[in-house]
């Protein structure tokens, strides 16, 4: 490795990042109301093997021993989120003192310990009460939103300076309102055009009410993205490649930017005019101070007849016979610099981080020790595409790593390990992978 941590400047932010719901537990304890992932997860066939959240890594209890191992490994930054139905079990009205206390709890001991909050208010768990009432799909999320983001403002922004507002709004409309494979498992085109809608409606209110109530504030949110790649030059996959574009890398962020949405470039997104409302374009639009990419492979791209709207297909890593992780994406570290770049192209963004990365591998856990060579060179070549973009000129300012623990993959349960700290989801026993060794020593102020 010919680079070290300080070829990134003395003011990046190195860190790990975490979600609410895959890491938590205690979903319902102490006053919490449930969530749709709650509901999913705990329904019949929705998930591997049927795994559910309703323990993970029991962080609830266990946050002290989590923090004070990520103070041990000198990690100075850590993104997590807020569980919506924990401070608000309805969704809207009666805030939960005891959800307001876990938080105060972990944010304090964060401070105590020398890490740096950053919180992601969204990462995909709704109140389920709300979306009995049509949840994303229904405009009136955009006022429970801004409901909840006031709620947490007050409550943690005279301590947390670090803000996210959602958490890849394509993963949790696309997945959730579209295909129907996430919660709350919603399928069909008019489910993800508005919940799209009101999803990029709230990804810049938030912006504006943790601005208008935190003036020194340091607001974001994320997205993730893929390098969309052709599968030949010919004209027709070069077309499909870039319609796939769209719809992955540039369907939130440019409404963000006061682009609107990129019709032009796929006609399929007309059918947002069956949920837009007059002064939306200009509602859609916030200069946040940062945005947040998340990063983890690329995608390869045919045109394809078979598939109607968008007229392409992913060609799965698997059937292109290229290295791939546990989650069966490729291996491709270059990605992380050419979406850096994409992403900086936005004139309205001051600053780019990388608000996730990680891999998941098969780990094996024999004699108290996890030699995951395969994380920390993927973690190695990542970062150092991160350099690259960095001396090309973009000003990436913050690296996180996804994710501190093993935790809930979503519908994939428990199977794919991403973290840096191996669980064992019987015992709740802690082991630091040599991945988490090699990091810490990464970034560490005296290596
Ligand atoms: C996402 C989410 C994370 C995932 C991670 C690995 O980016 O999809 O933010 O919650 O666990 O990305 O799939």
């Amino acid at each position: 490795m010919n680079f070290t941590k300080d070829s990134f400047g003395p003011n990046f932010s190195w860190g790990v990042s975490t979600a609410a719901y895959q890491i938590e537990g205690a979903w319902n304890e102490d006053g919490k109301g449930p969530s749709v992932w709650d509901v999913f997860s705990n329904t019949k066939g929705k998930t591997h093997k049927g795994q559910n959240g309703n323990i993970s890594c029991d962080f609830y209890h266990r946050y002290e021993h989590d923090l004070s191992i990520m103070q041990g490994l000198g990690i100075r930054n850590y993104r997590f989120s807020l569980s919506w139905s924990r401070i608000i079990p309805n969704g809207i009205g009666e805030v939960n003192t005891k959800g307001i206390d876990f938080y105060n709890r972990v944010i304090d001991t964060c401070l105590n310990y020398g890490i740096e909050p950053w919180i992601t208010l969204y990462h995909w768990d709704l109140p389920h009460e709300l979306e009995k009432k049509g949840g994303w799909t229904n405009r009136e999320v955009i006022d429970w939103f801004a409901n909840f983001v006031q709620v947490c403002v007050s409550h943690f922004g005279g301590r947390v300076k670090h803000w996210m507002v959602l958490n890849e709004p394509l993963v949790f409309t696309g997945a959730g309102y579209f295909l129907g494979i996430h919660a709350p498992g919603k399928k069909g085109l008019k489910n993800f055009f508005a919940a799209a809608h009101h999803a990029a409606l709230c990804q810049a209110e938030g912006g504006r009410i943790v601005r208008s109530m935190l003036s020194d504030g340091h607001i974001g949110t994320t997205f993730s993205c893929s390098s969309i790649h052709p599968f030949s030059p010919s004209k027709n996959d070069e077309m499909a490649a870039k319609r796939v574009d769209v719809l992955l890398n540039r369907l939130f962020v440019e409404p963000l930017a006061g682009l609107g949405y990129p019709v032009h470039d796929l006609k399929l997104l007309q059918r947002f005019e069956e949920v837009v409302k007059d002064g939306d374009e200009q509602k859609l639009a916030f200069d946040m101070d940062f945005i947040g990419i998340q990063n983890y492979t690329r995608e390869i791209v045919a045109s394809s007849r078979l598939t109607p709207l968008i007229w392409a297909k992913v060609i799965e890593a698997n059937k292109r016979k290229v290295e791939t992780t546990e989650m069966g994406w490729e291996v491709y570290p270059e990605s992380m610099y050419e979406m850096l770049l994409k992403f900086s192209k936005y004139k309205n963004f001051k600053e780019i981080l990388v608000t996730e990365n990680g891999a998941a591998f098969p780990d094996i856990l024999e004699n108290g020790v996890i030699r995951d060579v395969k994380r920390k060179d993927f973690l190695t070549q990542k970062i150092q595409q991160v350099l690259r973009a960095k001396q090309s000129g973009v000003n990436v300012t913050g690296y996180f790593v996804w994710s501190f623990t093993d935790n809930f993959e979503w519908a994939e349960g428990y199977r794919p390990r991403f973290g840096l700290v191996h669980v064992d989801f019987e015992t709740q026993q802690r082991t630091i992978k040599d991945s988490g060794r090699w990091f810490s020593g990464f970034i560490r102020d005296d290596s």
